[in-house]
């Protein structure tokens, strides 16, 4: 079936019992973060096979982490958006409410949600892929490149750490796709917002919830490939639309 393509709809997420947002970067686009594509897009100034994958950074772990430091420059000073803290009071209102993001900024917990898939890993995170150790804070930039833990080993030979972020040819953590594939599964509203959908396995996620016969609503200016399996494609901001999906919540 053709999806209805509007601006507005009598649509409301206190209407539905279980609600997933599925987010990506043009939800936090107002918040100042550039998005991957488009115009002023990141991908089009930086190669993502120099920055973004693991042979990258096996390559030239300096590059990578100067690449991540400007990230965490970019998003540091940024709020989550209007839309973010109508996502939050949502989850507020209705418990049952998950986030499933393709976003590593952070952004949907610091508005307050506390149930956030993080498909594509996070910004704040970092891990020693030889210890296994783990650590999370907001430095910015990042300085202390290699892990401490190897104090055996001379400075220049301890392993550096990596931004804890899914790279193209990175396997999705087990736990976290599960738990998204669960949440989607189970829900009976799904809202994608801001995501061009040509990132896989991400993209294919709304699907489960169409199989499951839930609603499916795009938020998106613009037409996306996946725009065809959405029942109602509102044609406006993250912001504008939510702040109408999300009218009458207590
Ligand atoms: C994997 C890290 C197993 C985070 C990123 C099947 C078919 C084809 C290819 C593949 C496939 N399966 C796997 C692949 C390969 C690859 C892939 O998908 N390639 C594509 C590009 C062809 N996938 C992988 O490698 C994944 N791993 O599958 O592992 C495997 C491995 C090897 C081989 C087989 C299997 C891992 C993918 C993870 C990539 N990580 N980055 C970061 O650095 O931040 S990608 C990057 O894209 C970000 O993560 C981002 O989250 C993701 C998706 O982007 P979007 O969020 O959609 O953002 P985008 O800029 O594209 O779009 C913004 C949208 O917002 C636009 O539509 C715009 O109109 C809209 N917008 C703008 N303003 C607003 C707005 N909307 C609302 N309001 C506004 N104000």
């Amino acid at each position: 079936m053709t999806p209805l393509v509007a601006t507005t709809t009598s649509l409301r997420v206190k209407d539905a019992r279980r609600v997933v947002f599925f987010t990506g970067a043009g939800m936090s686009a107002a918040a100042g973060i550039p998005t991957f594509r488009g115009k002023g897009g990141i991908w089009k100034e930086y190669d993502y096979g120099s920055y973004a994958c693991q042979q990258a950074f096996n390559r030239d772990p300096e590059k990578v982490w100067e690449f991540h430091n400007y990230r965490r420059g970019l998003v540091e000073p940024c709020q989550p958006t209007q839309g973010h803290r109508l996502i939050a009071r949502c989850e507020a209102a209705q418990p049952s409410t998950v986030v499933v993001t393709q976003n590593i900024d952070g952004l949907h917990q610091v508005a307050g949600n506390a149930k956030v898939r993080e498909l594509h890993g996070g910004l704040w995170r970092v891990r020693c892929d030889v210890c296994g150790a783990k650590h999370t804070g907001r430095e910015s930039p990042f300085v202390e490149l290699r892990c401490p833990r190897h104090e055996d080993l001379p400075e220049w030979k301890r392993p550096y750490w990596r931004p804890d972020i899914v790279w193209f040819g990175d396997a999705l953590n087990r736990s976290v796709i599960e738990a998204s594939v669960e949440a989607i599964s189970r829900c009976d509203m799904l809202i994608s917002i801001g995501t061009s959908a040509v990132v896989y396995p991400a993209a294919e996620l709304p699907l489960i919830a169409k199989r499951n016969k839930a609603l499916l609503v795009e938020i998106n200016p613009e037409e996306t490939p996946m725009s065809n399996a959405f029942d109602v494609c509102l044609r406006g901001t993250a912001d504008a639309m939510l702040e109408m999906l999300c009218e009458g919540l207590e």
